[in-house]
């Protein structure tokens, strides 16, 4: 069998950085990626035959663990039946129904297959429903690789330090506004500003792309308040938080009624697929009925709805209850048996999802998430790596729990933190 090393060497003289997207390159952390033979349930297993209790499951896409059966059930049965036919299906439009039941401020749904094309969608929506061109977004906030949305971005540009990125238009970036997380001192000014010509706000409504910073009380209702006044479309970037938090997502949680909303992640159950959804007159706007024009190919693929339907079906109430018993469950573990070991660490939660900062206060913006001890989280995590826990290869993602772990991986997971903490408080952080 070839090894991960080998894989890499070979991936690198074919593949950019070795890896189809830059977070997995373990750029921040040091060292080689491994490269993944097969997932299941709470784990990884790579080509060298390593186990890892996985804290990454597809960026939180896998809410019910690797290959679970049912999901790897209802697949393979599309497969079966074709892969793609660019035709519409009954899957379709039961997943978009699905989607209304459970989130209500969605009248109507469009499918796409990532979510950075579904960003890409909402904003050109929101521009074309305003007839304005600035949208506002969050320094750290991370909505795809959208050229407009870059700037200031979370996930891997902040992974890597970048500002924004290269092939980026001034034009396209003179019309993007950042202002920092949960400052509403700055959002009025930017309302006072640019307010008249903003189409669109975009916001995670819990920030999960600069690791997890939760939003303030009241942030994101006065952000409902605010575009209201100023006649901008609001966007709940739901990519993460979306049938993760609840079946409503943060807006069921924070209780803030968005225009439009964004989905993917646990939507599409592992495959790729992803929505944007919201107030039916303005979904309208969309073609073919309206002058905004989006499309695709393998937009509502019939393999991506079939695992977003069974991953669905399976989220009822007892299914957020254990997910959230787990979360906390971790969240304190770790917290404690990190602390413990005299490394200071920071563990948000936000119901089921849960974050860690190696930082001696709570963070509450890209600044102060970017003032953690990076270098301390990359021993951290080869620390855990070596002990076969896998999280992610970066300071500034979240930390992803699935129905398929059990208090006794969490419970050797938080063993394996103090003994990973314990080596970095040796090292000095
Ligand atoms: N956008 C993902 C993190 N929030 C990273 C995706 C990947 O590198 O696979």
């Amino acid at each position: 069998m070839t090894s991960s090393h080998a894989l890499f060497e070979r991936a690198l003289a074919r593949i950019p950085g070795g890896v189809s997207s830059p977070v997995r390159a373990f750029g921040s952390v040091g060292g080689e990626p491994f490269f993944v033979a097969r997932g299941e349930g709470a784990f990884l297993e790579d080509v060298d035959g390593h186990r890892y209790r996985d804290y990454v499951q597809s960026w939180g896409a896998s809410i019910l663990g690797h290959a679970h059966p049912a999901v790897v059930e209802a697949v393979a049965k599309a497969a079966a039946e074709g892969t793609s036919f660019g035709v519409p299906t009954a899957r379709e439009v039961e997943l978009a129904e699905a989607v209304c039941e459970r989130v209500p401020s969605v009248e109507k749904v469009r499918l796409v297959s990532s979510g950075t094309e579904a960003a890409m969608t909402a904003v050109r929506l929101a521009r074309g429903a305003t007839g304005r061109d600035k949208v506002l977004k969050f320094a750290g906030c991370y909505h795809g690789h959208v050229d407009a949305l870059l700037v200031a971005a979370g996930s891997g540009v902040a992974t890597l330090g970048l500002p924004g990125s290269a092939g980026v238009t001034g034009g396209a970036a003179a019309d993007t506004v950042v202002v920092p997380y949960n400052d509403e001192a700055a959002l009025d000014e930017a309302f006072a500003r640019h307010g008249e010509d903003l189409a669109a706000v975009l916001v995670e409504p819990v920030a999960a792309n600069m690791g997890l910073v939760p939003p303030a009380a009241g942030f994101l209702a006065g952000l409902r308040r605010r575009c209201d006044a100023a006649g901008a479309i609001l966007v709940l970037d739901e990519v993460i938080t979306g049938f993760r938090l609840g079946p409503a997502g943060a807006q069921g949680r924070f209780g803030v009624r968005p225009d439009l909303s964004i989905f993917g992640k646990v939507l599409g159950g592992g495959l790729p697929l992803a929505a944007v959804g919201g107030r039916a007159d303005l979904m309208d706007e969309l073609a073919p009925l309206g002058p905004v024009y989006q499309a695709g190919t393998l937009s509502g693929n019939p393999l991506a709805t079939a695992a977003g339907l069974a991953v669905l079906a399976r989220l009822d109430e007892g299914a957020y209850a254990e997910l959230e018993h787990r979360a906390a469950r971790l969240a304190e573990g770790l917290h404690d048996a990190i602390s413990g070991e005299g490394v200071s660490v920071q563990v948000p939660r936000v119901g089921t999802l849960v974050g860690l900062f190696l930082a001696s206060e709570p963070v509450r913006d890209y600044e102060e998430a970017r003032a953690a001890d990076q270098e301390a989280y990359g021993r951290l995590f080869h620390g855990l790596l070596r002990r076969g826990v896998y999280m992610a290869p970066s300071a500034f993602e979240a930390l992803f729990v699935s129905l398929a772990h059990s208090d006794e991986d969490v419970d050797r997971t938080v063993a394996a933190a103090a003994e990973a903490a314990r080596e970095v408080a040796g090292e000095g952080s």
